[in-house]
Order: structure tokens, then C-alpha cells, then sequence
């Protein structure tokens, strides 16, 4: 079913790992003509849509684009990482918030519809119960990153209370993907594993083995985003960002799913500095209220996401560990 309204969805930070799948899925349900990408690099993924390369925290060019093109709505994405955002932190604060503040004011004067903005368990720190993270409790993050979803979750409740902005926001787990790479988190080592399960490369975990975390294969990901979206608003009751789940594994639990597919797979374990990024974070979360005021429901199991994974990474080379935290 084709949208109605004639303005355009832009996807900001379209060629990341949420975004190319995201974009996709957009376009698969809205049509080519309606979604417009972006991300800073010079050229687009998706051949079949209008591209604008744009840095988000130039404000001035982000206003451009907007105007040009029609925009309704926007999924902004871009974003540093949780790592990456530890080894660049006034890089990532800047990304993180200039960006997210420029998606708010020019949704603001110009009247968007809807914005969609990503946070993450990252916003979570150890005052948070480890277990079944609550959607409402304390949070205390330690990194950078887990610092700028907060705040950033603040500032899209104020916009929204402030002059009535509908914006929508999910904590997302660790996203678990073969289009793209992360760019720098620290549940990327699962990608690696899987990454390397599939082309034979020795594996090395940067977090211990029994380090557990909450994690979700991107399909999930992207249909929950969707959902959130479509959802009418009058049954979204809770204020800020939904807390979002699939299933919790440790690094020992994933590789033992992953011998069962390829008895060959090894890993070595050299935890590194993202082991305390990982430590402040829960093992699981409690996602009642998405389930309850949008139907949200997994649909991978963690068996189903490896065997999707390894079939469609089949032939394909090994991520560069180096490269996660380049
Ligand atoms: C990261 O590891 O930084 C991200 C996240 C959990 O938000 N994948």
C-alpha cells in the first residue's frame, strides 16, 4: 500500500548499518518516489533514490535539503557509537547532539509530521536493574554515547511537550547485521563472530565470555521501527523512547550456537577497554510497555538470526576487527 500524503521520507545517515536496511524497507513500502537518502559520504546505496550527501550538523544544509526535496518526515541515523564515541568523545557529543538538535528545530519550523530518532540500552548505566531493565528507573550512563541518548531522550520529550511534536524513539539492543558494518559499538563483536564463523578467519571476543547483553537480528529492528511509526498515536502512551527487545547471549553462548552450524568455529577471548562499556549495561530488558501499546513482537529467534546470517554472509570476507574501531 502506497502512502497517501505527497511529502517525502529522508533518511539521514542511509548508508550505516540500520540505515541501509532501513531505507530499503521504506521504499519497499512507500516507493522509491517518496523516500529521499542521506548520509555524508559522497554517494548513495541505493541507486534507485534521490541522494544528497549532508553532514547533520550543518544545520544550514540540513534546512536545504528538507525544503528541496518536501520532506514530511525523517528517520535521522547518523550517529558515533558507544566505542568509538569512548576514543572521540567531543567528535561523538557533537554528532550526537549538534545532529539530533538540527533534526528537532528544522522539523519544528517546518512543520514535520513525524521524526523518528534512535536510542539505545547504552542510555542505561549501573544504577539500572541488570536484569529486565525497566522502561521507567534509574539511568546513569557511563560512556559518551550512553550520555547523548539520554540527553537526547530529554530533548525529544521537551520538543515534543513543548510545541507538540509527534517523535518517536526506540532503545535499541545490539543490532545484529550482514548489509553494513557498524560503525565502532560494542556489541560489534557478534557481527565479527558471525563474520568470521562464515569465512574461516580466527575470531578474538574484545568482550569476555560470559559478558551478556541484550541483542536483536535487524529485520526485527527495522520492522519495530516501522511499526512505531505507523502506529496510530493515541495508543502510544509512554513518554521518550521505548525499551526494545529480542534475546540476551554471552559471547560463550553465540559461539556455541555457531559450532552447532560449523564445528570448525574457535574463538579466543582478549577483553579490552569495551568490557567496562559493556559491564554498565543490562543483560536484559523489559519491553512490556512496546508490546502493549504496539503489538511489538521478535520474530527471530537467535537460532533462526545465525542460520540467516551464516547463509547469507556465505562466501563472503571477514570484517577487519581493527576496522570496528577505526
Ligand atoms: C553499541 O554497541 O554502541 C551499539 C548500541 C548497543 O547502541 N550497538
Amino acid at each position: 500500500m502506497k502512502r497517501q500524503a505527497m511529502k517525502k521520507i529522508l533518511v539521514i545517515g542511509a548508508n550505516g548499518q540500520i540505515g541501509t536496511e532501513l531505507t530499503t524497507a521504506l521504499v519497499k513500502l512507500h516507493g522509491a518516489q517518496q523516500v529521499v537518502a542521506s548520509d555524508i559520504q559522497a554517494l548513495g546505496r541505493h541507486q534507485e533514490l534521490a541522494y544528497e550527501k549532508l553532514d547533520v550538523t550543518d544545520a544550514k544544509r540540513l534546512a536545504e535539503v528538507v525544503q528541496q526535496h518536501d520532506i514530511g518526515e525523517i528517520y535521522h541515523l547518523a550517529a558515533a557509537l558507544s566505542a568509538k564515541g569512548e576514543e572521540h568523545p567531543e567528535w561523538a557529543w557533537n554528532l550526537n547532539m549538534t545532529g539530533l538538535l538540527n533534526v528537532l528545530e528544522v522539523a519544528r519550523q517546518a512543520k514535520l509530521s513525524k521524526v523518528f530518532w534512535p536510542s539505545s540500552i547504552a542510555a542505561f548505566g549501573p544504577s539500572t536493574p541488570r536484569d529486565n531493565a525497566p522502561q521507567v528507573g534509574a539511568m546513569d550512563p557511563k560512556t559518551v554515547y550512553g550520555i547523548s541518548k539520554l540527553a537526547g531522550e530529554h530533548w525529544c520529550s521537551w520538543y515534543a511537550e513543548k510545541y507538540g511534536m509527534d517523535i518517536r524513539s526506540l532503545r535499541y539492543p545490539g543490532l545484529i547485521s550482514y548489509s553494513a558494518e557498524p560503525g565502532g559499538g560494542t556489541t560489534d563483536y557478534a557481527i565479527q563472530a558471525l563474520f568470521s564463523a562464515a569465512d574461516g578467519s580466527a575470531f578474538t571476543s574484545f568482550l569476555g565470555e560470559e559478558s551478556t547483553l541484550p541483542m536483536m537480528y535487524m529485520p526485527d529492528a527495522v520492522r519495530a521501527t516501522i511499526e512505531l511509526m505507523s502506529a496510530p498515536k493515541e495508543n502510544l502512551k509512554t513518554a521518550g523512547s521505548y525499551n526494545l527487545a529480542a534475546w540476551s547471549f554471552s559471547p560463550r553462548e553465540l559461539v556455541c550456537v555457531i559450532q552447532q552450524r560449523v564445528p570448525a568455529f574457535q574463538a579466543a577471548y582478549k577483553p579490552d577497554f569495551r568490557q567496562a562499556i559493556a559491564d554498565a549495561w543490562p543483560r536484559s530488558i523489559d519491553d512490556s510497555s512496546a508490546r502493549a501499546e504496539w503489538a511489538w513482537r521478535p520474530a527471530y529467534s537467535l537460532s533462526e538470526m545465525v542460520d540467516d546470517m551464516l547463509t547469507h554472509l556465505a562466501g563472503r570476507k571477514s570484517l577487519s576487527q581493527e576496522k570496528q574501531v577505526a
